[in-house]
């Protein structure tokens, strides 16, 4: 990290626990019978059930943070702290309890020879599978890129690791005896506007279906799937940014072309050059982009990135044995190789040990043990895939203007006493 974004970082911290500070200032004033008009409300007033340790970045629509410290302590992200990212809040679902509603429909149409509609009670009769993937908002990071695009300021906790339960795409269209329209080949989907929604409508390539078991989920971690996290149903392509994950799914269309609203395109899009083989066309930070669908592309599939979870940043570790342990995760589309880290700015490397994988989309569980003698530390960590993708050390080289898809080397310092 840069001593700009180092300063960066450091301002918003202050202004997070500022905002933290101010707010249990305000509840404590509140039991008090004073009452405060411009309080900050805490993550489970926002949402019920969630750990109120998580970061308001914005509470209408819901948009609610987690920590390394949080994602750090399971294995599988739990409903009370993994992140929400509402563009758009369905009124009365701010609530990590199920929305049971056996006869909300989804409708499938489009490019397809027999249209139809099904109920949520049909799909959970229907073959169900589960996998284990990793949610990640493609501005997860947003914050580490100079200058910060505007957008909401996540640092590294707009993620989670979390198992569901649902009809594969395939399946359900199987079991209708359904044909697609060579044509399509586009899933274009709306989410329910009940209540006076807004639309959220989102494009995926088809073939989601085959490389990212894509599905309607109704269940996740062993649960109904929490109102708030798209109860009853939502898609899910694992290994795929949140973003296209539409949540209280209303309407399946298949289609010869990508949406053309506004959640496609200018929002939640890179910048490539068609023919170009990069994952993000290198822009000049602070410059502007022209946004169509043909000079750039949607947030789709997750791009390799690793986290250290332990030790986190200012912690006083005893030494001499240190274990620093994390995770890292990409797409699916490639196994996960490599983990390596470094404890001395990048001069040497060590190969992690990987303790556990949780499938091709869930993330990895690693560890690499250290003799630290006592003294400061800064770590970093970096993944690498099979087909040679890995994180850069300057994540800023994929600056883009809307401060999507960060993956940079993760620095953390520590003390070992
Ligand atoms: N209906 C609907 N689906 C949505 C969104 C939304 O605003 N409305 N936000 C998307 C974005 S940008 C992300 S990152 C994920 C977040 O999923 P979560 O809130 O369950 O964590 O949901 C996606 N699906
Ligand atoms: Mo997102």
């Amino acid at each position: 990290m840069s001593e700009k974004e180092k300063a960066l970082l450091q301002a918003e911290m202050n202004r997070r626990a500022f905002l933290k500070k101010s707010a249990a200032a305000g509840a404590a004033v509140g039991m008090m019978g004073l009452g405060m008009a411009q309080q900050q409300p805490t993550a489970d007033q926002v949402v019920r059930g969630k750990n109120p340790r998580l970061i308001v970045l914005s509470s209408r629509p819901v948009v609610l943070e987690s920590t390394l410290e949080l994602l750090g302590s399971e294995r599988i992200t739990s409903k009370a702290n993994l992140f929400i990212r509402n563009n758009i809040d369905l009124p009365g679902l701010n609530t990590t309890e199920p929305n049971i509603q056996p006869g909300w429909e989804v409708e499938i149409t489009g490019l397809i020879d027999k249209p139809f509609k099904i109920t949520v009670d049909e799909l959970s009769k229907l073959p169900q599978t589960e996998v284990t993937s990793v949610l990640q908002c493609s501005g997860n990071g947003r914050s580490f890129f100079n200058p910060r695009p505007s957008g909401n300021p996540w640092t590294y906790g707009g993620v989670g690791h979390v198992t569901w339960r649902g009809v594969l795409l395939k399946t359900l269209l199987e079991a209708k005896g359904v044909k697609l329209d060579p044509k399509a080949r586009f899933i274009t989907m709306n989410a329910s506007t009940q209540g006076g929604a807004a639309p959220y409508e989102k494009s995926f390539p088809i073939s989601v279906m085959d490389y990212s078991s894509a599905m309607l989920a109704l269940g996740m971690n062993g649960e109904p799937l929490p109102a708030v996290h798209g109860g009853p149903v939502r898609l899910v392509a694992a290994g795929t940014f949140g973003t296209a994950n539409v949540k209280w799914i209303a309407k399946l269309e298949f289609t010869a072309t990508e949406s053309p609203g506004n959640e496609q395109v200018p929002r939640y899009r890179v910048p490539v050059l068609p023919g170009v083989n990069l994952p993000i066309l290198p822009t000049q930070p602070g410059s502007r982009y022209n946004y169509t669908l043909e000079n750039s592309r949607p947030n789709w599939m997750a791009n390799i990135n690793s986290f250290i979870l332990s030790p986190l940043a200012g912690a006083s570790v005893k030494g001499r044995l240190v274990e620093i342990r994390g995770v890292a995760w990409n797409d699916g589309l490639a196994p996960l190789e490599t983990v390596e880290v470094s404890v001395n700015g990048g001069t040497s490397w060590r190969k992690a040990i990987i303790e556990r994988d949780h499938g091709k989309f869930g993330w990895y569980q690693w560890v690499s043990p250290q003799l630290l003698a006592p003294g400061e530390y800064e770590v970093m960590a970096r993944a690498t895939d099979a087909v040679g993708r890995t994180q850069p050390m300057n994540g800023n080289i994929w600056w883009n203007e809307r401060g999507y898809e960060w993956n940079g080397i993760m620095r953390v310092k520590f003390r070992v006493t």
